[in-house]
């Protein structure tokens, strides 16, 4: 039985996850993408933020992946987490996401941007204006009004809370009615540009609804949830797919505040979400990969002088309280963390971002790591997820060498 957690050299020789990502499947890691293609084909230039938070960036990512034409990334701080880069400022002077550069054109709007790669690369199966894609479209922006209205505001009562539940359940009835006219998971014959148009905000629907009302989208609406089966299967939505835990905490700031219903099944929800254990939340539906200890490993090991530096714990006691957690990742080898770390510990559990830092089953392992050596010591918690903004989440601090 070993009594010391394995040392930073022994926890790299426990993995050897890499990734193409320029070639391979869809990453948030990719800086630039060329589908078997020369860097010379590149004539597009996606702007994103950093921390793979925005909607309208998951749509032309998506798009991108899916039409898989050559494009380079560069990745902008949003205004809720950090401070706008001076030269993207000079590039799209408002400073909002998404924007690309279109053979030197920069084009922002993500409505915009989709139609200028139709005109040049054609449609992801039907287009923007297309004559079924144009009322999916705006049912969309109904949903989304419907969620916003029931999230996004407070309510003076229970039944007033209802009145915006049932709202939007009409809506994700409409939804429901609109895929069942296909035959297959997705809103026409083909994956298209309607289901790229709606992943983005369902995806944080069912996240956020789950969090803050004790509402599962996916339980609650077959229909949706053999949509989102169909989105799984394709490596492009695993690849720019969150989880609960990422959203429920990205969103408030974004949104200007998201509002519990305090029933008990959101404070349940709550509880698992923040708490564990994050293998029972229903935000993902394929497989496990083999890969997922190894891959969280390896984005540890990458970035861990600046995970470490950050942390609010002296730094000696955290290193070795984090290798105890890693150990028990890899081996199941349960060790005594120093005393006084669980905080230390949990204040990582809490900043783990899907897609961001590693894919969702490699997110949960870690979280579940962190948080099994911190309740090894007490069930005391780290700082509160800031809702105002998420300066905590600042990317420079990461940009350390
Ligand atoms: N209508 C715009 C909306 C884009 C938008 O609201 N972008 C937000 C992020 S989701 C933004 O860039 N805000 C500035 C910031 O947060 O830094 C579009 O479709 O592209």
């Amino acid at each position: 039985m070993p009594t010391s957690p394995l040392s930073w050299t022994e926890l790299e020789s426990l993995t050897d996850f890499s990734m193409d990502y320029e070639n391979g499947p869809t990453n948030a890691q990719s800086t630039k993408r060329l589908f078997g293609q020369s860097p010379s084909d590149i004539r597009v230039v996606l702007y994103r933020d950093n921390h793979a938070w925005c909607p309208y960036c998951q749509k032309i990512w998506l798009w991108l992946e899916e039409k898989q034409i050559p494009y380079a990334i560069q990745k902008v701080t949003m205004f809720c987490y950090g401070e706008k880069e001076r030269w993207y400022k000079k590039v799209v002077p408002s400073g909002m996401l998404p924007a690309i550069a279109l053979d030197g054109e920069i084009i922002t709007e993500s409505d915009d941007i989709l139609s200028a790669l139709e005109r040049t690369f054609g449609p992801l199966y039907r287009g923007m204006t297309d004559r079924a894609v144009v009322p999916l479209r705006k049912l969309e922006r109904l949903l989304f009004r419907a969620w916003c209205f029931w999230l996004c505001y407070p309510t003076r009562s229970p039944r007033e809370d209802n009145q915006r539940r049932e709202a939007f359940i009409g809506v994700a009835k409409q939804m429901e009615a609109a895929l069942e006219k296909s035959s297959g998971p997705y809103f026409l014959e083909e994956f298209s540009t309607a289901d790229v148009v709606f992943i983005p905000y369902v995806e944080r629907m069912d996240a956020s609804l789950f969090y803050y009302k004790g509402y599962s989208l996916r339980e609650n609406h077959p229909r949706i949830a053999d949509w989102f089966k169909g989105l799984e299967t394709r490596s492009t939505y695993r690849g720019t797919q969150s989880d609960f835990h990422t959203h429920a905490h990205d969103l408030p700031p974004q949104m200007g505040g998201c509002y519990s219903n305090e029933a008990p099944e959101a404070i349940a929800a709550q509880a698992q979400v923040d708490q564990g254990p994050w293998s029972e939340i229903p935000d993902v539906n394929y497989d496990e990969p083999d890969s997922s200890r190894r891959e969280a490993l390896s984005r540890v090991l990458k970035h861990r002088n600046n995970i470490i530096r950050v942390n609010p714990l002296e730094n000696g006691a955290f290193d070795e309280a984090l290798r105890c957690a890693l150990t028990w990742m890899m081996t199941g080898e349960t060790l005594q963390p120093p005393s006084g770390t669980e905080v230390g510990l949990r204040y990582l559990r809490d900043r783990i971002n899907v897609p961001r830092d590693m894919s969702i089953y490699a997110g949960k392992r870690l979280r579940q790591a962190l948080e099994h050596t911190a309740s090894l010591i007490s069930d005391a918690q780290g700082p509160a997820i800031p809702i105002r903004d998420r300066y905590d989440q600042n990317p420079v601090e990461f940009s350390v060498p």
